[in-house]
């Protein structure tokens, strides 16, 4: 039997839930549009950054380039989530803990982790768990835990396929079509609700968050993003056309070297729906899905991440200059974040991949090799290109969440982090990003050592 690749299978099932959403949600091809003109105009404005991009495969990953969310209910469907994704090529990278921030959610994201799965489609999904012992009210808790153990966000195919996949270790190209239509289902929004008005009421009295979750028959994608070569163009240009843009950026300001992810978001849509015991044409609205982009720069050690952390915890404690405005905090506050390629790497803050430059391989067999890293790039034997980082930011979701349940959510649950009950219910233990990113620098590193060694 020959198997479709799981690359294939998660291109496939992208481009699919894209079409999907563009259909759901018009304002999300707008958004499609926007940044496909913005990326256009920097390729065009930079041909280094375009021949760059180009010699790395990175442009071609650029087009079809996005990442999802979703929110499940259950230990049962996360799991079930998991081994879907792993069909996709796709593993759980990172713990992300929202109850801090007053979402009663963990987190991780489901993404491919090979530099060549990577660049093939880099698509990923950051999946939510809704925590539901943090529901003070004990008979809402009740009724939610019975809505949530009822439903099946999964259509019978869908399970048998994962099974089929698990067994024969990878599926046909017919039965790859079956599981990319049947898993897309899942991701399908709903109009009719799982409930009536009255227990959709007490949901969303309890957090917004819950409402969303359990009042449906399934876990709708609430967002897809596309990656954006210049964020604050493609900002300037939704503000231009009316959308509806959150006030900032998240993440770090604007730089020379990009870093981690700046994202922003639109406000989510009103939706109609219908409840339990009502006729059509009666029904209320719901708001959950919204528009978001992203722009994604170097990957951080832990050492440049903490400083990260730091600063950007100093940007948000309202410190500095009198009346300063937050982009203006931040950006005093990001000046200690040194922003140029040798310092990043000299300062062991940002992961890269090395390479042997033909110059390399070239003078390598008629000179000696000079000692480190930094004075073989000196001497232009060895380029070195910024990892991208892949992954996401637990403050910039915290923000992303906020600002689409709306205002007077931003409390914060003092609930424990609780990584261990989160991997207990995922049937797996998450993937430490920078752990990966380690594994891809040294790689890169062995094997240029290994390259001189032989000249
Ligand atoms: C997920 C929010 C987090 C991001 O890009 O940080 C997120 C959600 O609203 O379910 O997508
Ligand atoms: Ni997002």
């Amino acid at each position: 039997m020959t198997f479709v690749a799981s690359d294939d299978i998660r291109a496939a099932f992208s481009a699919a839930l894209s079409a999907m959403y563009r259909n759901e949600v018009p304002l999300y091809g707008d958004l499609l549009d926007i940044v496909a003109s913005v990326n256009q105009a920097v390729l065009r404005a930079d041909p280094a950054l375009a021949a760059d991009l180009e010699q790395h495969g990175a442009l071609d990953r650029l087009a079809g380039e996005r990442h999802g969310a979703i929110r499940v209910g259950t230990a049962e469907e996360l799991s079930l989530m998991r081994r879907a994704f792993a069909v996709m090529g796709m593993q759980p990278v990172g713990y992300y803990d929202l109850a801090v921030a007053g979402v009663p959610v963990y987190s991780t994201a489901f993404r491919p982790i090979a530099p060549e799965a990577l660049r093939r489609n880099p698509f990923r999904v950051f999946t939510s768990l809704l925590r539901l012992e943090l529901i003070e009210d004990e008979a809402l808790r009740e009724t939610a835990r019975t809505l949530l153990s009822s439903r099946r966000i999964f259509s019978q195919p869908a399970v048998k396929l994962v099974e089929q996949y698990e067994q024969q270790g990878g599926l046909t190209a017919a039965e790859a079509e079956r599981f990319v239509a049947e898993v897309l289902e899942t991701f399908r929004w709903h109009s009719e609700a799982l409930v009536d008005a009255q227990t959709y009421q007490r949901l969303l009295a309890s957090h917004r968050l819950v409402a969303d979750v359990v009042s449906f028959r399934g876990p709708h994608i609430n967002h897809l993003t596309p990656r954006t070569l210049d964020i604050d163009a493609a900002q300037a240009e939704m503000t231009r056309r009316g959308m509806a843009a959150k006030e900032e950026i998240e993440g770090p300001p604007p730089r020379r070297v990009p870093i981690l992810l700046r994202q922003t978001s639109f406000r989510a849509l009103q939706e109609h729906i219908r409840f339990q015991g009502q006729a059509s044409g009666e029904g209320g609205t719901h708001t959950a899905r919204f528009g978001e982009i992203e722009q994604r720069g170097l990957a951080l050690t832990e050492k440049g991440r903490a400083l990260y952390d730091a600063l950007l915890n100093d940007a948000r404690k309202d410190v500095g200059p009198q009346g300063a405005t937050y982009p203006q905090r931040l950006r005093a506050a990001f000046a200690q974040f040194p922003d140029a390629h040798v310092e990043l790497r000299r300062e062991g803050l940002g992961f890269y991949h090395y390479a042997l430059t033909s110059a390399g391989r070239r003078d390598a067999a008629r000179s000696t090799t000079p000692g480190d890293m930094e004075a073989l790039i000196e001497r232009g034997w060895v380029s070195a290109e910024p990892l991208t980082y892949e992954d996401f930011l637990p403050v910039s979701a915290a923000g992303i969440f906020q600002s689409n349940l709306g205002r007077g959510e931003q409390g914060s649950y003092s609930a424990v982090t609780a990584q261990d009950a989160f991997e207990q219910a995922l049937g797996a233990p998450v993937l430490n990003p920078f752990d990966l990113y380690r594994q891809m620098e040294q790689q890169s590193i062995d094997m240029v050592r290994e390259k001189l060694r032989i000249a």
